[in-house]
């Protein structure tokens, strides 16, 4: 943008802010106003979003922002998530820290946000909201939002949805795409029906061995015919039981950034898989040819970091590797010494469930069991927890690894180096000072 254009805006916004919004982002509402999030925040969204209370709150000048605000959130916020670190506002794009991600079950304002594209244009209205079922089925279908509700039985499941690109800041060389470091991870409640069930209505054709999933969002060039993406998985994994269409998450209608009024949830397999605003199931023939299909993928074999593979020696990615977050405390904390430290966090492992959680605070050369929790249900994370006792006082730096039920474990440092930067499932590591 031209610096008169820039300048221009900037003036328009002091006067107009829609008009302002609506002239940057070509729709409305826009979820990233600063400005919103100056008007409209009080102390506790900005407590949130600098992580600690502020005494001297009522001293701070109007529309000033705190210099914690201004460093770590490089002065972009999304509203309803400010808490969270921004690494592309066009599309949306932001993480929390782990410390965000302690809770149990995820709440809205600390779930990641990944879009492809542009949310759809204008207000949605559930009751208008219809999807399309066809392709390889004796009986297409057109379910409103009602008759899936009233004609299917209702499931609520806590399951992962972790981005494939989660953890993609840790590769070298660099790959193109977000800098995800740790928190393209969630598990939030979701009711809705089981895919499988609505497959069935539909009468599945032999020849049905794939799905071609479609949201109602908009590809980032504002193109109609282009889809933002369109991904889908092999008919097993949409026949499995906890795949499901939602229209909740934790007990509320999903979000406006989360995909309302439907979404698609694969649990445990690359979130590009869970589609937002679901309206399309195209049950295909062969492997899906959607937007973006050819991404989200890993080289068949292992290869030489910097190395181009071709699209044939490439493999779609499906479940997730092993992987844990240590929740709390957060990094940096300093205890004092001859005092212990609680530490918990989650783990989980794509289809696998986790089997085992240790932790080291000798950079690897002990372990330390945790204890680990079952899943509240299969693709659940699952929660662990350990009390670590520090020998002397210095700089420690804690570290958690996860091993599955078939034994694979988290490596120390990135795995496999691939073209894309997915699935990095290297441990995840605090630094505690003791004394
Ligand atoms: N329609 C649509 N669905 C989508 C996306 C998208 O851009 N458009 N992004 C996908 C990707 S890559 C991920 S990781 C998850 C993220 O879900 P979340 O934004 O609810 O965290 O949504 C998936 N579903
Ligand atoms: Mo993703």
């Amino acid at each position: 943008m031209s610096g008169k254009k820039e300048r221009g805006l900037w003036e328009l916004y002091e006067k107009d802010p829609e008009r302002a919004d609506a002239e940057i982002w070509g729709r409305k509402p826009n979820p990233l106003s600063r400005r919103g999030f100056l008007k409209k925040s009080g102390l506790a969204t900005m407590a949130l979003a600098i992580g600690s209370h502020i005494p001297f709150f009522r001293n701070l000048p109007a529309g000033f922002i705190p210099l914690a605000l201004a460093e770590t959130n490089d002065k972009k916020i999304i509203e309803g998530k400010e808490g969270l670190m921004v690494l592309n506002d066009r599309p949306v794009n932001a993480e929390p820290p782990a410390h965000l991600l302690d809770d149990e079950f995820t709440p809205k304002e600390k779930h990641f946000v990944r879009n492809n594209g542009l949310p759809p244009a204008g207000e949605i209205e559930p009751d208008k909201w219809k999807l399309t079922v066809e392709g390889e089925v004796h009986k297409p279908l057109q379910i409103s939002l009602g008759d899936l509700k009233s004609k299917f039985k209702h499931h609520t499941y806590a399951l992962q949805l972790e981005c494939g690109g989660n953890g993609r800041a840790g590769y070298n060389p660099p790959a193109k795409g977000n800098q995800w470091k740790f928190g393209a991870i969630a598990c939030a409640k979701y009711k809705g029906v089981r895919l499988g069930d609505v497959l069935k209505a539909a009468g599945l054709k032999d020849s049905a061995v794939f799905t071609g999933y479609y949201g109602a969002d908009i590809h980032l060039s504002g193109n109609p015919d282009k889809e933002a993406l369109s991904r889908g998985t092999p008919i097993a994994k949409a026949l499995e039981e906890h795949t499901l269409i939602a229209w909740e998450m934790n007990g509320e209608p999903l979000p406006a950034l989360h995909g309302f009024p439907l979404r698609l949830v694969s649990p445990g397999w690359p979130g590009s898989t869970s589609l937002k605003w679901l309206n399309k199931i195209w049950v295909r023939d062969r492997i899906h040819d959607g937007m973006k299909m050819s991404k989200y993928r890993v080289p068949k074999y292992p290869v030489k970091p910097g190395t181009s593979v071709p699209l044939e020696d490439m493999a779609i990615i499906e479940s997730m590797p092993v992987k844990s977050l240590i929740t709390n405390p957060r990094t940096g904390i300093q205890i004092p010494n001859g005092k212990n430290l609680k530490i918990r966090g989650h783990a989980w492992a794509g289809d696998r469930s986790v089997r085992e959680v240790h932790v080291s605070i000798n950079f690897g050369r002990t372990w330390q069991k945790a204890d680990l929790k079952k899943p509240v249900n299969r693709y659940a994370w699952q929660n662990w927890d350990a009390v670590l006792q520090f020998p002397t006082k210095g700089y420690y730096e804690v570290w958690a690894r996860a091993t599955d039920s078939e034994g694979e474990m988290q490596p120390m440092v990135v795995p496999g180096w691939n073209p894309s930067g997915y699935i990095n499932n290297a441990m995840h590591r605090i630094a505690v000072t003791v004394g």
